[in-house]
């Protein structure tokens, strides 16, 4: 009996405060809706980014999908597809088109970082670390700074100062020429 007393007793305190935090998000909502918001950016130099290795893949299948006569929940999204006859996709490791396997599954695949474009202000000091997210391993050079490699699970990170404008690229020699970054450096305003 004390002990399903005290079970609707949090029950009960969680419901009440449920209340209050939806009660708190919808006040939130409407004045973000209603308001101008005055903000003060932070005027912090140091800036410091975290950037995944990504590569996307466009999986489709060289059979139309099939409706599940069974599942309302499934919609065949996808017509049949084949792959490109004589493809021109660049050399260099960066895109990858895997031919149909023994049920037609195939795969048009492009790397990339993320993010891949980033802005700084001249004179920040500039952390980036990049993460071995998707792709076995990757052999990347941020100009000026170095090269390393990065497998999959590792994370490595780099550091300079932005000494002046301009742009410093990065990328990642294996998977030329689409897996590449910016580093846009703002001048300093006088
Ligand atoms: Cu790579």
């Amino acid at each position: 009996m004390a002990v399903v007393a005290s079970v609707s007793m949090i029950l009960g305190t969680q419901t009440e405060m449920l209340q209050k935090v939806l009660a708190k998000a919808n006040g939130t909502t409407t004045a973000a809706a209603n308001t101008t918001v005055t903000l003060n950016p932070s005027q912090s130099t140091k800036k410091e980014f975290w950037v995944n290795t990504v590569h996307l893949d466009g999986i489709t299948s060289l059979h139309a999908a099939v409706a599940n006569p069974n599942s309302a929940q499934n919609t065949p999204l996808h017509p049949a597809e084949t792959p490109p006859v004589n493809s021109t996709i660049p050399t260099g490791g960066g895109f990858r088109i895997v031919l149909p396997n023994q049920v037609g599954a195939w795969d048009f695949r492009s790397f990339t970082f993320a993010p891949d474009q980033i802005v700084v202000n001249q004179g920040d000091k500039v952390t980036l670390h990049f993460i071995g997210v998707q792709g076995v391993h990757h052999l990347i050079t941020v100009d000026g700074v170095g090269t390393f490699a990065l497998h999959r699970g590792e994370i490595h990170t780099v550091s300079f100062i932005a000494n002046n404008p301009g742009t410093i690229n990065f990328f990642c020699k294996l998977h030329l020429p689409n897996m590449v970054g910016q580093i846009l450096v703002l001048p300093k305003s006088v």
